[in-house]
């Protein structure tokens, strides 16, 4: 259907995903049953610096987008002795095209609670706290109710599993703001303040929620770290590259076949990831990758492997997951153009290249549209000088990949005329 090769694909891989649609997710007897706590009672019993230490060696990265290594956050939070510290599960996902956190939570609440908790009683916190998107109603309801259960279980409290640490959960939704998912912004908002990013560094390991040392996860790389501490880095390592081990999950939507949550091993290709997913519906004329953050690849990248370096070094990224694809009935003028809107109105217009290169990059956008030409030179200048002012002295993430989609498709001739 869609000249993507016809060559057998690897198969699906259900670590992370294991119990979605499994377990019932309202049970936390159900939960146990399906191998719920086994990583937090190994955890326990093999101690904080003995789980970093794994963590180090299973290569885990981040799975919100930045894919910074786990152990050295964990490392740098367990460092700080004696003061009061924080874990906070990252669920405001609010990624354009992203949508893997709500699967899990909707389908598997318990596991962000027992993830949550591990990370807390590695770093040596007492209190957890679940951000989410204020738009997931049904997650944010599991997750009550699974916070509950566990505590009333004493699988959280005064004593967690018999470990005699006491470690908490407190349950905050997000009000619809974008930047709320940049992790300083989030911790702002959960003091109460306007979610405004802070300047990095200090990072929040050191000086996070109300100036305490805090560990900010994304529920997926949560999950990843309950697979470490059951199974142990060498199994994780099965599957991935040695640059990028373990598994993702990638959220497919678009012109494809059966767009939904699919859990791969790194190193996958793109081309097999479209085909786990039905292949694509149309001829694919472009895909976006990492969402409204990333960049487009042509169809000519099926062959790409799903790792870090491979997307770096083809000048996209994994990002949070997103593989969004666009066949050639697309309006692509109109798509990113929204995704330019998108960028002006999420702005919180604290720093200066943000505030105002969002605004001239939308404007350069509506122009090119209604003049209805060829992106002319100096106008091309323009956007160039916008995405780079952008990239080098924004604030945080939203400036530094605000230009991304736009510039990549400008490169790759879907607006602007012939590149
Ligand atoms: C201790 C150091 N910690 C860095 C920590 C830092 C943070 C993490 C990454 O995300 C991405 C972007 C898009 N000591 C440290 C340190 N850290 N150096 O590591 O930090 P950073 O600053 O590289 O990135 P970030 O701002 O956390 C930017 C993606 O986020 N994005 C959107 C994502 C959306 C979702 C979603 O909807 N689920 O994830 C937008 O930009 O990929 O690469 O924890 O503290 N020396
Ligand atoms: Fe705010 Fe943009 Fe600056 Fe981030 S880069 S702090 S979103 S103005």
């Amino acid at each position: 259907t869609s000249g993507q090769p016809a060559a057998p694909h690897r198969a699906s891989v259900r670590r992370l995903l294991k119990r979605v649609g499994v377990v019932d997710p309202t049970s936390l007897a159900s939960y146990r049953e399906h191998g719920g706590y086994a990583a937090l009672a190994r955890a326990i019993d093999i101690g904080p610096d003995a789980m970093i230490d794994e963590i180090r060696a299973a290569g885990l990265t981040g799975r919100g987008g930045a894919a910074f290594p786990t152990a050295i956050k964990w490392r740098g939070v367990a460092d700080e002795h004696g003061r009061s510290k924080h874990v906070i599960a990252n669920a405001d996902e609010s990624e354009p095209g992203t949508f893997k956190d709500r699967v899990v939570m909707e389908n598997d609440p318990f596991s962000v609670i027992e993830g949550l908790t591990l990370a807390g009683l590695t770093v040596g916190a007492e209190h957890g706290w679940i951000y989410i998107r204020g738009e997931y109603p049904l997650a944010t309801r599991r997750l009550r109710h699974a916070i509950d259960e566990a505590r009333s279980a004493g699988l959280l409290g005064g004593d967690v599993l018999g470990s005699g640490q006491a470690f908490d959960i407190e349950l905050r939704r997000g009000a619809g703001a974008y930047i709320c998912g940049e992790e300083t912004a989030l911790i702002e908002s959960i003091e109460g303040f306007r979610g405004e990013p802070r300047n990095k560094p200090p990072f929040p390991s050191t000086h996070g929620l109300f100036g305490e040392p805090t560990a900010v996860n994304n529920p997926e790389t949560l999950l990843s770290a309950m697979y470490i501490a059951e199974h142990g880095p060498d199994t994780f390592r099965l599957e991935g590259t040695e640059k990028s081990p373990g598994t993702r999950l990638f959220c497919l939507s678009g012109h494809v076949a059966a767009p939904g949550v699919y859990e791969v091993a790194m190193g996958t290709t793109l081309g097999d990831l479209i085909e786990l997913a039905g292949g694509a519906t149309g001829t694919t004329r472009a895909i976006l990758m990492g969402g409204a953050a990333g960049t487009f690849v042509g169809a000519d990248q099926l062959d790409m492997p799903l790792t870090h370096e491979d997307t770096r070094e083809r000048g996209t990224t994994l990002g949070s997951g997103v593989v969004t694809l666009f066949d050639d009935s697309v309006d692509f003028m109109s798509l990113v153009l929204r995704i330019a809107e998108f960028f002006r109105g999420e702005s919180c217009g604290q720093c200066v290249p943000c505030r105002v290169g969002v605004v001239r990059q939308h404007e350069v956008l509506v122009e090119l549209r209604d003049s209805g030409a060829a992106l002319r030179p100096e106008r091309h200048e323009l956007v160039d000088d916008i995405a780079r002012a952008m990239a080098d002295a924004s604030i945080c993430g939203l400036g530094h990949t605000a230009a991304g989609a736009v510039q990549s498709a400008i490169r790759l001739g879907l607006i602007g005329g012939t590149p």
